[in-house]
């Protein structure tokens, strides 16, 4: 990834980081302990990848360091992005995908995130199910995220948990979301490449439409083909690809047919991404993709600092107490504003 490399030409080299300089006894062990976690992370230790990835999810204080140790080793990692509505088959072409990654020799992480389903609900149940096939692979890594406690929430933490999966050495990574709303769609644009997928007869395409799917979609997969109505979804989203606005890229989305619980032209499947990735790299989409990725990385932490500053957290009374004397009308929202601003911490933690 490109966030070591991603300011722009002419600007200054960041400054030394005063914050490792001044480490705390207790920050110094934390650091030890983060950059030896990654070590083993790197080594191929699966139980050591599944731990980072809680910490992101925990939002935990060693977070920094986490992610000033695996910095330097990510960049390499391909990352699809599957989104499209609840059971259309997502999990069930990921692990699909996964079988033929997996014979062309590569390491495949996965990560689903599903803001519908709590953590401990039955999606998750029926998604090990799914994976069953690559329980006992050691180079197969899936995890179904949760964001217990990171400030920065979905938004920060799943570009966090890539880039740890993408440190470790996994070729390539999947993300599944379910596109259901703006934040499911911007999850699924962290993606070098994006896959929606719709199945016959549930009004999918409209709703992919509807969610601003259709925009971001690289591939469209039809699944379920082997069900009554497939043909007709393939039309109509045919129609509506002609319909988009495209007059921004070159590359026109394919539609693949499969039937994934059995696998079928998942290998078709898996050649068209490449095709995409190919136009990826010879386009310098990848690195724009890339940089946008770093970008939104940055801002959902520095806006996770800010709201930490201006007291938007919970806990903190600030907010609340101004937000009532404006209701009152009281006090007029600008001068409200203001005073959060003019009182902002001088140093915030920005651990997530
Ligand atoms: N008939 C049929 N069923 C499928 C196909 N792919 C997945 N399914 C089934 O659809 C259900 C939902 O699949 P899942 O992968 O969990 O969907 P997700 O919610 O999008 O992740 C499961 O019962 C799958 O077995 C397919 O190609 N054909
Ligand atoms: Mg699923």
């Amino acid at each position: 990834m490109e966030t070591v490399s991603s300011r722009g030409a002419g600007q200054p080299a960041p400054r030394a980081n005063t914050d490792t300089e001044r480490l705390p006894r207790r920050r110094d062990g934390l650091a030890a302990d983060a950059v030896q976690l990654v070590e083993r992370a790197r080594g191929g230790d699966p139980r050591a990848v599944a731990r980072l990835v809680s910490l992101v999810e925990d939002g935990s204080p060693q977070l920094r360091a986490i992610m000033q140790a695996v910095a330097p080793c990510a960049g390499r990692a391909r990352v699809l992005g599957l989104t499209g509505a609840p059971g259309v088959g997502k999990s069930t072409t990921t692990s699909a995908l996964v079988s033929v990654y997996r014979r062309q020799g590569r390491r495949v992480g996965g990560l689903a995130v599903d803001p519908t389903s709590p953590f401990t609900g039955g999606a998750l149940l029926g998604d090990r199910v799914r994976m069953q096939d690559h329980a006992t692979d050691r180079d197969v890594f899936i995890r179904s995220m949760a964001t217990r406690g990171h400030l920065g929430g979905l938004a920060s933490a799943t570009p966090q948990a890539l880039r740890v999966l993408d440190a470790a050495g996994y070729d390539v990574i999947m993300i599944e979301t379910v596109g259901v709303g703006q934040a499911e769609v911007e999850v699924a644009s962290l993606a070098d490449s994006t896959l929606v997928i719709v199945a016959p007869g549930m009004g999918d395409a409209i709703q992919a439409a509807k969610a601003g799917i259709l925009e971001i979609a690289d591939l469209f997969v039809v699944n379920k083909a082997d069900r009554d109505g497939a043909q007709q979804t393939i039309r109509d989203l045919r129609n509506m690809i002609a319909m988009a606005d495209r007059s921004g890229s070159d590359w026109k989305p394919p539609i693949v047919a499969t039937v994934a619980v059995r696998g079928e032209a998942v290998d078709e499947l898996a050649a068209k991404l490449d095709a995409h990735a190919a136009w990826l790299g010879r386009s310098g989409e990848r690195e724009r993709r890339r940089r946008y990725r770093a970008a939104r990385e940055v801002e959902a932490i520095a806006l996770g600092a800010l709201r930490a500053k201006i007291g938007m957290l919970p806990g903190d009374a600030r907010l609340d107490k101004l937000a009532g004397r404006v209701a009152d009308g009281d006090l007029d929202p600008y001068s409200a504003a203001d005073e959060l601003v003019a009182a902002m911490k001088p140093t915030a933690d920005t651990r997530s």
